[in-house]
């Protein structure tokens, strides 16, 4: 198999003369290819075979050690003027990043195959949707990229019907290139490169998900970003959910939390025991990212450009995460977990089972810290999911009601508020701030500004980014509501305050009930609160010190939050538009 799009095929060509492959095979998604690429990983090593009777065709890969997370520190944005890239970047000058990164590529894939990956994100009929080329050495990408994208024979022929279109017409090509190798796995030889200009991302050194299956992050969220900008749209690190009241009604709501925060969790979330006695129900979309852009209506419209899910495995079990669980017996790659005696994952958080090997394979001993990688992950195509909605699969995608920002804080931040309008509720997107997690090398449980959950995914210069964000609130449009929770606030003893999971639907509840003009609210400087008999708390143990405690606000700590969000936004010097530090000031000016 090859290509009739010259454009692609030259690119493929030039990639096979630079890393020297010793075969080339271009990938078609089909079930006997995916069966040969299985067999080759087992006898390599590479996929380990699970317990076939409990968790038919599932797998465990261990990566190396040091390659266990993404490497933000290693990731660049390569646009010609460093200022684009923003001071929310690593930047790297075009020419300079190529020639340190083809030094790496040049005869890398000698003795491998390599692998040419078409994917499209989004349904593949989507006007929304756009696709890729990743060119891999390494199966166990191609494995990942065929669950987590729409990726073989029909993206290629879109690829190709495009191409063709856009050549008769004189245009340049709108697929992304993306070449990645594993190269030798060393921390030392290892960067994530992006040029939004030229769609190309180019990754050495790294297996891990969010720095190899160059559809997700690297296109999906940091080119996809870039992209948008020009292009009228919004490309988020967001869930998609929709949530069905008993009058069947269903609203769609994408929400932004940082890595390791709680997206997959929201997305597929349980409704409490009297919410489905009374009929809720809750849809999943997308657990990690949204494309989004006006509709005709003046609606915002969104789709959820993966096909599956790449999920934080520990703490998902039966109590915090039935849908996840329930998904992971049969078609899964596992990815840095434990096992049992028997031959079953295990990570910590599930009640049953003991690890009898940890994720590096050793005889498991808590000396050597836990079983599973605290960022060890599931791989599983969204379909194997009970909540997932075929409303994923629509081509003009689902109409947002709200939107809602949230961080891991463990102190200041209440359990929700709602933003007065869209320019508030982009200030408070842009101010939100998270403890960080292992989803990244290097320290956990540090507070950082996130803005939007996309620090370290968007493409270009965040000031440039919230003027974009801004600049939807035009006449006519009906935008989605705005909000912030935080489901991590502690108390003096350590422990969080509220139980969260299934219990969030709660504070759904509450912000639908806004959006529809059914609940109430206290007006406060920092935004609208539900009082505490504006939630639904009927069934849940939960004192009502604490939950006044979860809706108060702290003003002489919102009083120094105000400070620093200013110095923040102060970071990103004149792009940060101004009618963002008004606001800021505005909200200072009154608590004070
Ligand atoms: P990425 O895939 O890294 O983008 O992360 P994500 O945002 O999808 O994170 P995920 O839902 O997998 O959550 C990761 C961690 O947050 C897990 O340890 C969860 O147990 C925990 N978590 C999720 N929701 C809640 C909640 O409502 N309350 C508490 N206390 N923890 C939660
Ligand atoms: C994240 O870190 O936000 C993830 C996992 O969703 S990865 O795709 O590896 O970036
Ligand atoms: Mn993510």
């Amino acid at each position: 198999m090859s290509t009739k799009l010259d454009s692609l095929k030259q690119w493929v060509d030039d990639v096979a003369r630079l890393t020297q492959p010793d075969a080339i095979h271009w990938c078609d998604g089909s079930d006997a290819e995916n069966d040969r690429l299985t067999e080759l990983m087992l006898a390599g090593g590479d996929l380990l075979r699970l317990n076939p009777e409990t968790h038919p065709n599932c797998f465990l890969h261990r990566s190396s050690p040091s390659d266990v997370a993404r490497v933000e520190h290693l990731t660049f944005v390569c646009t010609p003027e460093r200022e684009d890239a923003g001071p929310n970047n690593h930047w790297m000058a075009p020419e300079d990043a190529h020639a340190k990164i083809d030094g790496l590529f040049a005869g890398c894939m000698k003795g491998r195959t390599m692998y040419v990956v078409p994917y499209c994100m989004g349904p593949i009929d989507s006007p929304l949707a756009r696709c890729g080329v990743e060119i891999t050495d390494s199966p166990y990408v191609v494995a990942n990229m065929r669950i987590m994208t729409r990726m073989g024979a029909a993206a290629l022929a879109r690829i190709e019907r495009e191409g063709a279109e856009r050549a008769a017409a004189g245009q340049k090509d709108v697929y992304v290139r993306g070449l990645h190798s594993i190269g030798e796995l060393d921390p030392e030889r290892r960067f994530i490169m992006h040029f939004p200009q030229d769609l190309t991302i180019k990754s050495y050194g790294s297996g891990y998900g969010g720095n190899a299956l160059l559809g997700k992050k690297c296109h999906a969220l940091r080119i996809a970003s870039f992209q948008a900008r020009s292009e009228g749209w919004l490309a988020e690190h967001m869930l998609i959910v929709g949530i069905e009241n008993p009058q069947g009604e269903v609203h769609y709501v994408a929400a932004a939390f940082p890595s390791a925060c709680g997206k997959t969790n929201l997305a597929m979330l349980i409704p409490p025991e009297g919410y489905r006695r009374d009929g809720w129900k809750v849809w999943t979309v997308g657990d990690d990212i949204c494309w989004m852009r006006p509709g005709a209506d003046g609606r915002m419209y969104a789709i959820n450009p993966e096909a599956g899910f790449f999920g934080v495995a520990p703490g998902t079990s039966a109590k915090t995460n039935p849908n996840a669980l329930a998904m992971l017996y049969k078609d899964a790659i596992f990815t840095n977990v434990g096992v049992t005696a028997d031959n079953q994952p295990w990570w910590e958080g599930l009640p049953e089972g003991k690890p009898v090997k940890d994720w590096q394979g050793r005889d498991f001993d808590p000396a050597n810290g836990p079983a599973a990688h605290p960022n060890s992950r599931f791989t599983v195509s969204a379909k194997n999911c009970p909540s997932w909605t075929p409303m994923a699969e629509d081509p003009q995608g689902v109409p947002l009601s709200a939107i809602v920002f949230g961080g891991r804080r463990e102190s200041l931040v209440p359990l929700v508020f709602e933003a007065r309008d869209w320019t508030h509720g982009v200030l408070v997107g842009a101010s939100m701030a998270s403890e960080t997690t292992a989803a990244a090398t290097g320290a956990v449980g540090v507070v950082r500004r996130d803005s939007m959950a996309m620090k370290p995914f968007a493409g270009y210069n965040f000031g440039d980014y919230f003027a974009h964000w801004l600049s939807f609130d035009q006449p006519g449009a009906k935008l989605p509501k705005i909000f912030h929770v935080n489901w991590f606030r502690k108390n003096a003893a350590g422990k969080f305050m509220w139980p969260g999971f299934g219990d969030n639907l709660r504070v759904l509840e509450w912000m639908l009930k806004r959006v529809t003009g059914q609940a109430g609210a206290v007006e406060t400087p920092v935004g609208n609160l539900p009082k505490p008999s504006d939630l639904n708390i009927d069934g849940l143990e939960l004192d009502a010190a604490t939950l006044e405690a979860l809706l108060q606000l702290d003003r002489e700590g919102w009083k120094a939050e105000m400070e620093s969000i200013g110095e923040y936004l102060d970071s990103f010097g004149d792009r940060t538009p101004h009618a963002l530090k008004a606001e800021r000031a505005k909200i200072a000016a009154q608590l004070a």
